[in-house]
C-alpha cells in the first residue's frame, strides 16, 4: 500500500496550492502523476550527465573511470557534445516544424483554401514583407501573404546563404556570424547536418560539434520560432494586453470545460470563435450546461491567452492534475509537451482526450484531425464531442480548487514599443533611457518549463521576485509566464514589489514589472526586443552589450536547450537550472561557457542553486553596465536591498545636502 502523501511531500513538489490539493486527489484515487513518477523513476546518472552513447549497436557505451572510451573509441567529450547537439537539433526541429505548418496555413489562407482562417493583421503582414524585402506595392493582401509564405517555405530547404530573418539582427551580430561561419543555411539543412555529424564515426571534435550546435540553434531563434510567431500574428492578430484568469480554479462547475493543450494556435483559435456561436451555446444548454468554458495548458494556452484572453489552467506539471478535477469534458492536444500519461489519467474520469495533429497520436485518445481547409468544421466537431460528454460527469467526483488569479498577457514586441510613446512616437527610447539612468538596471528573461525533479514554479517565481526588487525588468514566456501568472505576478499591482526605479517606470506606463511576452516560440519576440534596444542607441551596438541575462530555471525539454543556445549565439549570457546534460565532460562544460563567450559573446551555464544564479546574473549586469559607462545609480545602491524614501527622508536628505553645500 502506498504511503500517505504528507504536507512535506507536497511542499517538495510544488508551490502551486491548487496542485497540492489535486495531488491529494491523485493519492486518494491511486492515480500516478509525473510528480510521483519522478520519485519512482531514478535517473540513470551516466545518461543524465551526457556520458552514455547509443548512436550505434556496438553500444550503448556507458563511460566510467574504468571504461573511458566507447567501443569505437569515442571519449566522454565527444559523447557529451554529440548528445547535446542532438538534443538541440530535436528542439530546433520542433519549432521549425511548428513554423513550417504555420507557413503552409498562411499559404492556404492566402489562396483561399482555408475555412475560417484569413489574414487578420495586414499591418503585421506588411511589416514582415518589409523584413523579407518583398515589394508590396500594388499587390493584394492575399498576393503578399502568398509571397511571404513561399519565402518562409524556401527558408526550410535553402541550401546556401543565410536564412531570411538573419537580416533582422543587429549589423554587428550579422558580421560576427559571417566571420565565425555561423550563418545558418536552411532550417532543414542544419538540422539534418547535425544528425549526420552525430552519426557513429563522423564529427569527433567536441569543439566542431558545439560550433554546429550554435548554428543549428540559430535556425530556431531567427528561423522556425520567429516565423511561427510572425505568421501566427498575421493570421490571428498581433497581441496587445488582455486580462485573463489563471490556475485550474478557473474551471466552472456548471459549464462544459474544454482544455486546449500543446503549442499550435490554429485549432484553438477556431475553437474560441466556434464556442461563441449561438448554435454551439444552445447545444451546450441542451445538454444541461450553462455555457462553454475554454482554458489552456502549456503554450497553446499562451497563444490563446495572448490573443483572446482565454485563461490558463496551468503549465506543464498541471496537465494531469487538471483532469483530476473531474470537471474537464475534453482535453484537446496538438503537439509537444503532452504527457503520454494523460490517456490513463483521463480513463479514471469522464474526460475525453482528443488528439488533433497528424504527427501526434496517443493510444486511448480520440483522433479528430485538424485540417486547415475544414478548420471551423473540425473546431465545431471537437466542441460538440466535448459537449456530448457533459452529462457523463460524475457529480460527486469533482474537486475544483477555490483559487484563481488575474493575469495580463499580450506584451508583443509591437505593444511594448507602442506603450512607450503611442502610435506615432512608439520607440524603445524610454526603456533605454531608464536603463541608462539606472532606474532600470537591466532586463532578465525568465523562460521555460517545469521539471518534477525540482519544486514546480519555485525557482521561476522566486527569481522573478528577486530581480524586480532589484530594479531589473522581467520578461517571461512559456511555462515561466504561466508560473508567474498563477502567483498573481502579471498584474500592475506587482509593481509594489519592485525596486523604486523600476516601480517608477511601471507606474508611469501602468504595467507589471513582469511582462508576459508569450509562448516558447515567442522567445523570438525577446530577440526582437533586444535588437530594437540595440538599434535605439545608447546601450552598445550588439545584443551582447546589453545588461541582460536569459534564465531557464526549471527546464526539461530539448526545445529549451535550442532556445538557450540561440540566445547564446545571439550574445546573451544564459543560465539553466536543474542540472547539466553535459556534466560528465568538464571540457564541454568549459567550451559552452568560456569558449562560447569568446566566440559569440554569450555563454551557457547550468546552475541549479538559485542563489548563485542571482549572484551571477547581478555580476553580469553590473559588468555590462560598467562596460557601457552607465554604472551610476542615482537613487540607491544597486545590488543592495533598497529602502524606499518617504517625504520625511527626502527632506532630511535635502537638508543634509544643503548643509554640506554651505560648508564647502
Ligand atoms: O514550449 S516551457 S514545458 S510547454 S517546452 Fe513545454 Fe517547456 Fe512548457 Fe511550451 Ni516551452
Ligand atoms: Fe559506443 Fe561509439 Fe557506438 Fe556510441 S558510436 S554506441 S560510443 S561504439
Amino acid at each position: 500500500m502506498s504511503k500517505e502523501i504528507t504536507t512535506q511531500d507536497l511542499i517538495n513538489m510544488t508551490i502551486d496550492e491548487t496542485a497540492k490539493e489535486l495531488l491529494k486527489v491523485a493519492e486518494r484515487d491511486g492515480i500516478s502523476t509525473a510528480f510521483k513518477r519522478a520519485i519512482e523513476v531514478k535517473p540513470c546518472p551516466i545518461g543524465r550527465d551526457g556520458m552514455c552513447c547509443k548512436h550505434c549497436f556496438m553500444g550503448p557505451c556507458r563511460i566510467t573511470p574504468k571504461t573511458p572510451n566507447g567501443v569505437c573509441g569515442a571519449d566522454v567529450d565527444t559523447i557529451a557534445a554529440r548528445n547535446f547537439g542532438r538534443m538541440v537539433a530535436a528542439g530546433a526541429a520542433s519549432h521549425a516544424d511548428h513554423g513550417r505548418d504555420m507557413a503552409f496555413i498562411l499559404l492556404a489562407a492566402s489562396r483561399g483554401e482555408t475555412e475560417g482562417i484569413k489574414i487578420k493583421d495586414v499591418k503585421k503582414l506588411h511589416a514582415v514583407a518589409g523584413h523579407l524585402n518583398i515589394d508590396i506595392h500594388g499587390k493584394t493582401t492575399e498576393k503578399i501573404g502568398e509571397e511571404v509564405a513561399l519565402r518562409f517555405i524556401e527558408d526550410f530547404g535553402r541550401q546556401k546563404g543565410g536564412i531570411s530573418y538573419i537580416s533582422r539582427a543587429p549589423k554587428k551580430r550579422q558580421e560576427l556570424w559571417k566571420q565565425r561561419n555561423l550563418l545558418p543555411r536552411g532550417l532543414d539543412r542544419e538540422i539534418v547536418e547535425m544528425m549526420h555529424r552525430t552519426h557513429m564515426g563522423v564529427d569527433q571534435d567536441p569543439k566542431s560539434l558545439l560550433h554546429h550546435t550554435l548554428r543549428t540553434s540559430l535556425t530556431d531563434g531567427w528561423g522556425g520560432a520567429m516565423l511561427a510567431t510572425d505568421v501566427s500574428d498575421i493570421l490571428y492578430g498581433t497581441p496587445s494586453p488582455v486580462r485573463a484568469k489563471m490556475s485550474v480554479g478557473l474551471l466552472k462547475e456548471d459549464e462544459v470545460n474544454i482544455i486546449v493543450h500543446g503549442h499550435e494556435p490554429s485549432l484553438s483559435e477556431m475553437m474560441v470563435i466556434a464556442s461563441q456561436e449561438p448554435e454551439i451555446i444552445a447545444y451546450a444548454k441542451s445538454k444541461g450546461a450553462n455555457g462553454i468554458n475554454m482554458a489552456g495548458i502549456c503554450c497553446t494556452a499562451n497563444e490563446v491567452l495572448m490573443r483572446q484572453g482565454i485563461g490558463s489552467a496551468g503549465n506543464f506539471l498541471n496537465q494531469e492534475l487538471t483532469i483530476l478535477t473531474g470537471a474537464v469534458e475534453a482535453m484537446v492536444v496538438d503537439v509537444q509537451c503532452i504527457m503520454e500519461s494523460l490517456a490513463d489519467v483521463a480513463k479514471h474520469y469522464h474526460t475525453k482526450l482528443i488528439t488533433s495533429s497528424p504527427k501526434a497520436h496517443i493510444p486511448g485518445a480520440i483522433h479528430i484531425e485538424f485540417e486547415e481547409e475544414h478548420a471551423m468544421t473540425v473546431a465545431r466537431k471537437v466542441l460538440r464531442t466535448a459537449i456530448d460528454n457533459f452529462p457523463n460527469r460524475k457529480k460527486g467526483a469533482i474537486t475544483l480548487p477555490d483559487y484563481v488569479s488575474e493575469a495580463i498577457g499580450g506584451f508583443s514586441h509591437e505593444y511594448i514599443k507602442y506603450m512607450q510613446g503611442g502610435t506615432y512616437r512608439g520607440s524603445f527610447r524610454p526603456l533605454n533611457d531608464a536603463i541608462m539612468d539606472g532606474r532600470i538596471q537591466g532586463v532578465v528573461g525568465i523562460v521555460g518549463c517545469n521539471n518534477p525533479r525540482d519544486i514546480q514554479d519555485s525557482a521561476i517565481v522566486s527569481l522573478a521576485r528577486e530581480f524586480i526588487s532589484r530594479d531589473i525588468l522581467v520578461v517571461t514566456t512559456g511555462c515561466g509566464g504561466i508560473a508567474c501568472g498563477k502567483q498573481g505576478m502579471l498584474v500592475p499591482e506587482t509593481m509594489a514589489a519592485a525596486g523604486p526605479g523600476l516601480r517608477e517606470v511601471c507606474e508611469a506606463i501602468g504595467i507589471s514589472p513582469v511582462l508576459h511576452v508569450g509562448s516558447c516560440v515567442d522567445n523570438s519576440r525577446i530577440l526582437t526586443i533586444a535588437t530594437d534596444m540595440v538599434k535605439e542607441g545608447g546601450l552598445g551596438d550588439d545584443i551582447s552589450d546589453l545588461p541582460a541575462v536569459g534564465l531557464c530555471p526549471e527546464w526539461m525539454s530539448e526545445k529549451a536547450l535550442a532556445i538557450g543556445c540561440y540566445f547564446v549565439a545571439s550574445g546573451v549570457y544564459t543560465i539553466f537550472g536543474v542540472g547539466s546534460p553535459v556534466a560528465g565532460s568538464e571540457n564541454v562544460t568549459r567550451m559552452m561557457s568560456e569558449g562560447w563567450e569568446q566566440e559569440v559573446g554569450g555563454k551557457l551555464e547550468f546552475i541549479p542553486d538559485t542563489k548563485v544564479v542571482i549572484e551571477k546574473t547581478i555580476e553580469h549586469i553590473t559588468r555590462k553596465r560598467k562596460a557601457l559607462g552607465i554604472t551610476e545609480y542615482a537613487k540607491g545602491k544597486f545590488g543592495a536591498q533598497k529602502v524606499l524614501m518617504d517625504m520625511a527622508d527626502r527632506r532630511k536628505l535635502e537638508d543634509e545636502q544643503k548643509k554640506a553645500a554651505a560648508s564647502r
